[in-house]
């Protein structure tokens, strides 16, 4: 029987508003212990996890494979830096450029470095292979876009709460709208200097922005005849989440570049990972990128673990089948509350219009952790759900159960 805190929720939130920045409004609940699909709090209280650490822990809070991974490498040897060779980088590397079908991988720590490393290779090989003249490499994003907060980042974010003072930006990115073919066409065409378009296959936190069908091909094809690199951001929709173990593969699309994080721990530490195939990848010599933690042992071993585990667990298939019970189940709650409910496999969202006295999806995140479930709104009107991808049937449609009886209750 485990043992929780002998203090209050307030007691922990009150130390973090005394002692901690104030970049996080969080809900109010404090947690202190995962298993599986279910996060229990410091007062023993269990509640659905439909947030899943925004995709991080797709393969379930602890699990025994990727736990085991990190405990028998952590008593033998963590981090070495790349100034020397470790006995566990080659075979990782082997085995991820294996799984996804490229030449090499780049291994990095967070998704935003991921984004950013992919975005230096990107001009490299604009300059070195392209022929773009120096310092003139461009690369274009999507409205909506987000893949991190680093400067270069919030440089591409045409969110205000993610750039607004902060600048002066990065030069270099210019921005298409997502979903538009002929947009990219058009931007294509008007400017040679144009070294990769970075985008995400579903629009994460712009609220699980689905493209139409063929978007990807076409994005594919149009990058190809304009030798402008597709890099695909797949930190959030990568590894099984949208049903398909890549989200490029519900369209049998091969991005020339490709960004993995969050899940790639299951996680456990911080793993990202950018795989692309030699012409481009070698354009960064010894010396020109790297990082203290990157494709450390503790890594290697864990994101190992948590890979097989993806597969072994047949978890694609799975967030594909509960995704169609989720969306099945949202679409039948009686409320006029929804307007809207979208998504692919175990990434969707529902848009909730204002209620009551200008409530809005915050209240409803509110109510829903109140009756055991915890999900986040972004902004303002919409609750993205995204569960570990290890729920089962019986537990996807008790967590609906909790959902309906929540929208259904609100006034
Ligand atoms: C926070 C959002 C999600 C991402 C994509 C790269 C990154 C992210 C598509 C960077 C990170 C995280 C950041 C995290 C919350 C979460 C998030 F709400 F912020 F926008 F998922 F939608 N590409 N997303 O979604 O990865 O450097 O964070 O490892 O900032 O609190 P990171």
């Amino acid at each position: 029987m485990t043992s929780y805190s002998k203090q209050p929720t307030s007691y922990y939130i009150q130390l973090e508003e005394q002692f901690g920045a104030h970049n996080y409004h969080p809900l109010p609940v404090v947690l202190e212990k995962g298993e599986g699909i279910f996060l229990w709090d410091v007062e023993g209280k269990r509640y659905f996890d439909f947030l899943s650490a925004y995709s991080a822990v797709n393969q379930g809070h602890c699990h025994p494979l990727i736990i085991d991974a990190l405990v028998r490498q952590a008593s033998s040897l963590t981090l070495t830096s790349r100034a020397f060779h470790h006995h566990l980088l080659g075979e990782y590397e082997k085995y991820i450029t294996g799984l996804f079908g490229y030449d090499k991988v780049l291994p990095m720590n967070t998704g935003v470095e991921g984004g950013e490393t992919a975005i230096k290779l990107a001009r490299r090989w604009a300059y070195q292979i392209k022929g773009v003249e120096k310092n003139k490499a461009v690369v274009l994003f999507a409205e909506g876009n987000f893949w991190g907060r680093t400067m270069a980042a919030i440089s591409s974010s045409t969110d205000p709460s993610s750039y607004e003072g902060f600048g002066p930006f990065m030069p270099g990115f210019s921005i298409v709208p997502y979903n538009d073919l002929n947009a990219l066409e058009l931007a294509f065409k008007s400017d040679p200097n144009i070294a990769a378009f970075m985008f995400e296959p579903i629009q994460g936190e712009a609220g699980v922005v689905v493209p139409d069908v063929g978007y990807l091909k076409g994005v594919r094809e149009l990058c190809t005849r304009y030798q402008i690199l597709m890099i695909a951001d797949e930190v959030q929709t990568g590894l099984c989440r949208t049903g398909k173990m890549l989200a490029c593969d519900h369209e049998g699309v091969k991005p020339d570049l490709l960004v993995l994080g969050k899940a790639l721990s299951g996680g456990v530490l911080p793993v990202s990972a950018v795989l692309a195939n030699n012409e481009v990848m070698l354009t960064i010599k010894p010396g020109e990128h790297g990082s203290t933690y990157g494709g450390n042992p503790l890594a290697c071993s864990v994101a190992t673990a948590a890979l097989k585990v993806l597969q072994d667990e047949h978890l694609a298939e799975n967030a594909q089948n509960m995704g169609e019970i989720f969306r099945s189940r949202m679409k039948a709650i009686q409320s006029e509350l929804i307007t809207e409910v979208r998504g692919k496999g175990l990434l969707n969202a529902i848009i909730i219009k204002p209620f009551g006295a200008q409530k809005t999806a915050y209240d409803v995140c509110l109510a829903l952790k109140e009756n055991g479930l915890l999900a986040k709104q972004t902004h303002g009107d919409i609750i993205r759900f995204a569960p570990p991808l290890v729920i089962n049937e019986d537990q996807m449609h008790e967590a609906c159960d909790v959902i309906a009886q929540t929208i259904e209750a609100i006034v």
